[in-house]
């Protein structure tokens, strides 16, 4: 990359960062932006004080980003994310750009602690889970393999809400990252768009009644401001942007009902518009077709795709070349009406034919499917798109047309599976399925592992895929292991300098050179030496938080995601109460001291979701209490699992659980960030679980229970959980035991409809894979009990994981879906 011919100008300003000099800009800072003298700055100010000085850094290299994709005429990503989980920003950023130790030094030279203020950043949880924190680590390795790019979701006021336990009962509280303001963002009010929704289309026809255009008129509008936020990449070398948009009433009050008396209703416009991006959805899995949600999902599409085009044309000056210079690609179906709305702009305002605009369309986006579950696959009622967005509703229903034209040339479906492939779900219930907008607008369709890929063939897309094959293809996914592996593990990361170099740095595949030095005694105890201070950390935060005591020398086994049936922390908590059983029957036994950690949180109207965290501190309860199992079980749920508390519990862990029911976890990435930090997954062959046995090897992974097909299969033949159950008595004990009320004296019958889910129906298979699953627990103790083997298999894990950095599964999507180069 060539860049602008005043960047070396600059060059010297970003190396002009030694303590001294900083500290001095420090307090420059907290005098002339914050208005503050030493005497009475708060942590708080000496945190957005910091944040802004090594900003203004970022920033010259940010201009000189922009300015030489500009002149270069380089193609743009666009992501499109209705989610961002970024979590703080301040380690990543001062780190990326090299500035971390300096900073530090410059701080302690005015008696801060970077530590200490570290921790009053906000953790930016603007999302839900997997999904959302998958596009913050994209928009880093974006930025680290120079792809120009730009992310574009919604600035919400409020993230993902705060989880506390009442009694053990999840309790949600809203999240407030905003309060001390948000020293990173650019507030850029002059690059604003307006937004409709609801209204009328007008037909307009030339003098000889031909049809030239549709007009919408919308009956409502609402302003899109955009806040922009620098995204610098490893070493610096480019910074991309994170543009989030915020809703403002277009007539702030509407002066005339004030001034006629109607002060309250004058108002409300405003309140009206500003509720758009007020919070962001806390559902994982399942909307029950909320309005304000397809509002989100239009506000933020039309909003990028304007500021998208309009960038294009200034450039460009015409539209016909946007696919060979912008690659807009959907985070799932979310932002999916994107493509009604480039239609709608392409031929309503600039002009453009059906067919071209269709083709530019297409040749334009790429969506990516993150999960299976039929119940998180969108789809809105048709009155209602109809009703919110007319113009589009008409859009879709002409796709519709084309799709359904090419389905029948193709002569090879029938009339069952042209239904499927309709973009309009038919019956009592008419809906537009977005899966099958995204999928029919885009050139590429791509899945978040091998096996999800495969499976999405088989089933949601399989007469799509029929249709159009060549579309679906498959991009792992990866996590960046700057957050992942040299913030969150200095101990590790320094060790593995030491060991072999600091070109694993720049290309974390390099930590293969580790794979020789399991064989050797004196690194494994180095190693171990790290885990144990990595567990020290986690056992202090525990002590803290929750007053509990836990023993870093015990093996610590940690499931930490969104609660989900599908990811079966019941089946962990399952096994927890058997383990329980058989110490306190089997006492002469040789058991090795386990800790079992949970996080994560519910969406709050998954009414199951929310009794698994009760059930877990329930039995948490019972068990940490009881002197008969003499400290050789503890089970503690962290509460409001977030981005930071991970960078905090993934380092620490043994043992890595990634248990799902086969076939549904699309990938999972929580299972890459662990075995980069040596721990050993026990896990199912779902999702990358496949992936990571391939590369880390058989016997440094533990394996168990149902494939996929197994699962299927079983499902398909009748499956029989009551007859697994009664074959079984240590399953059988422990559901009973719950089920009876050993772990809720209070209320006797709590679970009593939870476990007979499990007799009756157990749609996610704990049954079936129970045993397969206390064998392999009873295995890891084994391997536990040698601990230079288990060293040597946590190494070879860090040492054979590099392949799921975020920068590989970028360079994939830049050179096989984007076609930018790397
Ligand atoms: C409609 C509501 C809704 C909201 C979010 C439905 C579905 C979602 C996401 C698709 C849920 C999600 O985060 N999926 C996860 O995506 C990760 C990144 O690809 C995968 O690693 C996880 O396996 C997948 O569950």
């Amino acid at each position: 990359m060539t860049l602008a011919p005043n960047s070396e100008l600059l060059r010297p300003i970003l190396h002009n960062s030694d303590p001294k000099t900083l500290a001095t800009e420090i307090l420059k800072s907290l005098t002339y932006r914050l208005g503050k003298d030493t005497s009475v700055a708060t942590p708080h100010d000496w945190l957005t004080a910091s944040i802004k000085v090594v900003r203004d850094r970022i920033i010259e290299r940010w201009i000189e980003s922009t300015k030489s994709a500009y002149e270069q005429k380089e193609k743009r990503v666009y992501y499109l994310s209705l989610e961002f989980l970024i979590g703080r920003l301040m380690r990543d950023a001062f780190s990326n750009i090299g500035m971390l130790d300096n900073m530090r030094e410059a701080l302690a030279l005015l008696g801060v602690e970077l530590d200490v203020i570290a921790k009053l950043e906000p953790d930016a949880a603007l999302g839900n889970g997997g999904l959302g924190r998958l596009a913050a680590c994209f928009m880093e390795s974006m930025a680290t393999v120079d792809v120009p790019a730009h992310g574009y979701g919604i600035r919400y006021v409020h993230g993902l809400f705060r989880q506390e336990f009442s009694d053990g009962w999840q309790v949600e509280l809203p999240e407030t990252w905003l309060d001390h303001g948000n020293p990173w963002e650019f507030e850029r009010r002059e690059r604003s768009f307006e937004v409709g929704f609801g209204g009328t289309v007008e037909s307009v026809t030339s003098k000889d009644g031909r049809l030239e255009r549709h007009v919408w008129k919308p009956s409502e509008r609402v302003l899109a401001v955009a806040y922009d936020t620098p995204v610098v990449g490893w070493r610096g070398e480019r910074v991309n942007t994170l543009r989030l948009w915020s809703a403002m009433p277009v007539d702030p009050i509407l002066l005339e009902a004030f001034n006629a008396g109607d002060h309250i209703g004058a108002m409300r416009e405003s309140n009206k518009a500003e509720v758009l991006t007020q919070v962001l959805y806390p559902a994982d899995s399942h909307l029950a077709g909320q309005e304000l949600r397809l509002r989100q999902e239009y506000f933020f599409s039309a909003a990028s795709l304007e500021d998208i085009v309009q960038r294009h044309l200034s450039q460009y000056g015409e539209l016909l070349s946007l696919p060979d210079k912008a690659a807009i690609h959907l985070n799932d179906t979310h932002p999916a009406v994107a493509v009604a709305e480039l239609m709608r702009q392409l031929m309503d305002a600039h002009g453009i034919d059906f067919d071209t605009a269709w083709d530019l369309t297409k040749r334009t986006f790429a969506y990516t499917n993150h999960t299976l579950l039929p119940e998180a696959l969108e789809s809105w009622p048709v009155p209602l798109f109809e009703r919110l967005l007319p113009r589009h509703m008409q859009i879709v229903y002409a796709i519709n047309a084309q799709v359904l034209l090419e389905a029948r040339a193709a002569q090879k479906f029938d009339g069952e599976q042209i239904g499927r492939i309709s973009l309009i779900h038919e019956g009592s219930d008419r809906r537009v399925r977005m899966g099958n907008l995204a999928f029919a607008g885009s050139h590429s369709i791509n899945g978040v592992s091998a096996l999800h890929t495969d499976l999405m063939k088989e089933t949601v897309f399989a007469d799509l895929h029929r249709l159009y094959p060549g579309r679906i293809n498959n991009k792992t996914n990866g996590i960046t292991p700057r957050r992942w592996l040299i913030q969150c593990n200095a101990g590790l990361t320094n060790l593995a300098r030491e060991a072999i170099g600091d070109a694993f740095l720049d290309d974390v595949n390099l930590l293969s050179g580790l794979d020789p030095l399991a064989d050797d005694a004196a690194f494994r105890e180095k190693f171990a030496a790290v885990k144990r201070a990595n567990k020290q950390r986690l056992s202090s935060l525990v002590g803290e938080r929750l007053g509990i005591k836990v023993d870093p020398s015990a093996l610590f086994d940690i499931q930490i995601k969104r609660i989900h049936e599908y990811k079966r922390q019941l089946l962990n908590i399952v096994e927890a109460v058997a383990l329980y059983d058989q110490i306190r029957s089997h006492p002469e036994k040789d058991w090795e001291p386990r800790v079992k950690f949970f996080g994560g949180k519910a969406a709050p109207s998954y009414h199951n979701a929310k009794l698994i965290i009760k059930l877990a501190n329930d039995v948490a309860r019972v068990i940490n209490r009881d002197p008969a199992v003499r400290g050789l079980l503890k089970i503690v749920f962290i509460p409001n699992y977030n981005v930071s508390l991970a960078e905090i519990m993934v380092p620490a862990a043994d043992l890595s659980e990634q248990i799902s029911t086969a076939g549904m976890e699309a990938s999972g990435t929580g299972n890459m960030k662990f075995a980069l930090n040596g721990a050993i997954t026990i896990g199912t062959l779902d999702g990358a679980n496949v992936e990571i046995k391939e590369r880390v090897g058989d016997d440094n992974i533990v394996i168990f229970g149902l494939t996929a097909a197994e699962v299927a299969e079983r499902r398909a033949n009748g499956y029989k959980p009551r007859d697994i159950i009664e074959g079984s008595p240590e399953l059988a004990q422990a559901l009973s035991a719950i089920a009876s009320g050993v772990f809720s004296h209070d209320d006797p019958d709590r679970y009593r409809d939870l476990i007979n889910g499990i007799y009756d129906n157990d749609w996610f298979m704990v049954a079936a894979d129970f045993d397969a699953f206390t064998a392999a627990q009873r295995k890891v103790d084994s391997i536990w009990r040698n601990s230079p083997e288990w060293q040597a298999k946590a190494i070879r894990n860090v040492a054979r994981v590099g392949w799921f950095s975020s920068d590989r599964t970028i360079r994939q999507y830049a050179s096989e879906i984007w076609n930018v180069p790397v």
